[in-house]
């Protein structure tokens, strides 16, 4: 059967990134027989989707939907307006049913098929029940309930790897996106915002390393990737499956550029060094509060000891580590906002992001709070962006305490967005891919073009 995948993701902030998930969808289907068109709406307008629609007429139309929205209460930019569009447009093209997927939707499955006015979902992993979908699709048959929900997840074994599309990979590549490669699902821990386990599973289900390494290795071969990115909510999980990943690496001798996303602590020199020889370039550290006490109301299982450690092991191996913090969490107070800029100030030179208020997600504890403290209404409608922002706090001294404590320091970026200016310069000068935030560490360049400002 023919069916058109069609990835609504225009995000380019920090950078455009693959659409992974509608890859390793499109890998199931085509190893199910069926025929797949992927579409891609930041390579490709509307309007010629919409004329490639209605020139292959498929029998089945699916949509991914990676981001809600950006997650930044200081810039907030909304992606569901436009999958409504893009909906009603397929409408006038084709009489094929929608069915929508990806992360972003998993999150507000119901709303957001509400909201659009597709036909069908499928919440979180969708290999497997997406092929089922297509095979009783072909037959006719289609399910009561709208929103279908994987009950049984793939073991790590049987991840499959993405059909990488040649055209979208060039045109990823040229804009500057890091390649991402999936090494396991699922998170164990219980941090009190985040969606991750619910996405992915709490249990962690990594997959062969010779598989990933394989994919890594045919990621070189046939598209001349020069660095890549694991998807992995947590790379060093403490299970230490990670382990044996490096270590095929190293064994093949590997060396492209690779980032992923760190846990603080749970780490020592010597995993670091083989890390860096395998080609480890930057570290993006999910360490979230910034003190003791606001640590633990998030749910973390480190502390900022663990925190400060792991910075300076990152240091000591000479591997770039950026933190993540956000400020006005659950416990946050005037005394723990002082307490975690001193913190932060006194960290070994590293990048920190710094962000103010959380997003507020179904299905998180986070949710539970903010309506028992009445941060939020039992009803608010959560795909309207909404932040938690601590009770004990004011949002506007918040932000201005933010900005004059963080104002002269070029390493520590506030708002987060800060630096996205810089990143669009290097990227239009060329040669430059990535997460890009290595350069906060450097000396600034020094200016080529007299008449233009040098920000810093
Ligand atoms: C890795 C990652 C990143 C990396 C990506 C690196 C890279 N080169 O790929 C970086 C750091 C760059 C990043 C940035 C951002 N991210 Co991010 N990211 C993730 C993460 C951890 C994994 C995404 C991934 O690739 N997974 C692996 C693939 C295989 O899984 P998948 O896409 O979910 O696909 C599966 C299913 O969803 C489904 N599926 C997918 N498509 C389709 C289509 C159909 C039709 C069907 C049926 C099924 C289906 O099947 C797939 C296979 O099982 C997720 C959280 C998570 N654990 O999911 C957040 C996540 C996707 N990110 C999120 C956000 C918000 C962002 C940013 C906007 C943050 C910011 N302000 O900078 C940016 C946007 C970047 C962009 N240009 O779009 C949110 C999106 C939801 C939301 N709140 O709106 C998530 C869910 C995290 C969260 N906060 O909850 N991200
Ligand atoms: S924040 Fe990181 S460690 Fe915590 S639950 Fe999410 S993915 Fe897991």
């Amino acid at each position: 059967m023919k069916i058109v995948l069609i990835s609504s993701n225009t995000c380019t902030s920090p950078y455009p990134v693959y659409p992974l998930g509608m890859s390793m969808v499109a890998a199931a289907l085509r190893s199910a027989g069926h025929e797949v068109l992927v579409l891609d709406l930041l390579h490709q307008q509307q309007a010629d989707v919409l004329g490639i629609v209605a020139a292959e007429k498929p029998r089945l139309i699916g949509i991914s939907i990676r981001n809600i929205d950006n997650v930044n209460l200081l810039n907030e930019k909304r992606y569901i307006p436009a999958v409504k569009e893009l909906v009603t447009a397929l409408r006038e093209v084709s009489a094929a049913p929608i069915l929508l997927g990806g992360a972003g939707y998993s999150i507000l499955p119901e709303r957001i098929l509400q909201e659009t006015g597709a036909d069908y979902g499928i919440v979180g992993e969708g290999e497997q029940r997406i092929v089922e979908f297509a095979a009783n699709a072909e037959a006719g048959i289609f399910p009561d309930v709208c929103c279908i929900r994987s009950e049984t997840l793939l073991d790590g074994g049987s991840i499959r790897s993405a059909w990488y599309h040649p055209e979208l990979m060039e045109y990823y590549s040229q804009s500057g996106s890091l390649a991402g490669i999936q090494s396991k699902r699922g998170c164990i821990h219980h941090c009190v915002y985040c969606t991750y386990p619910y996405l992915e599973g709490r249990s962690l289900r990594p997959r062969n390393p010779k598989d990933v390494v394989n994919e890594i290795e045919a990621l070189i071969a046939d598209f001349q990737v020069s660095q890549y990115h694991f998807t992995d909510s947590v790379f060093n999980d403490d299970e230490g499956h990670y382990r044996a990943l490096v270590e095929e690496i190293a064994r093949r001798n590997l060396t492209t550029p690779w980032t992923a996303f760190f846990k603080p602590g749970n780490l020592n020199p010597e995993i670091l060094a083989l890390m860096k020889r395998t080609g480890l370039q930057a570290a993006e550290l999910g360490t979230d509060a910034s003190t003791d006490t606001t640590l633990k109301r998030m749910g973390k299982s480190f502390t900022w000891a663990d925190v400060e450690a792991t910075n300076n092991l990152f240091h000591e191996q000479g591997i770039a580590a950026a933190h993540y913090v956000m400020f006005g969490g659950p416990g946050e107070t005037r005394e723990t906002v002082a307490e975690g800029i001193a913190n932060i100030k006194a960290l070994r030179k590293a990048p920190v992001f710094i962000f103010m208020g959380i997003r507020i997600l179904p299905g998180t504890p986070l949710l539970h709070l903010a309506v028992q403290e009445g941060v939020i209404a039992p009803d608010h409608d959560l795909i309207e962006p909404i932040y938690y922002i601590s009770p004990a706090l004011e949002q506007a001294w918040l932000h201005k305490t933010l900005e004059e404590a963080f104002r002269d320091i070029r390493h520590i970026v506030f708002p987060p967005d800060a630096f996205e200016s810089t990143i669009q310069m290097l990227k239009k000068m060329g040669n430059h891919s990535g997460p890009l935030w290595e350069l906060l560490t450097r000396e600034p360049v020094r200016r080529q073009r007299p008449e233009h400002k040098a920000r810093n």
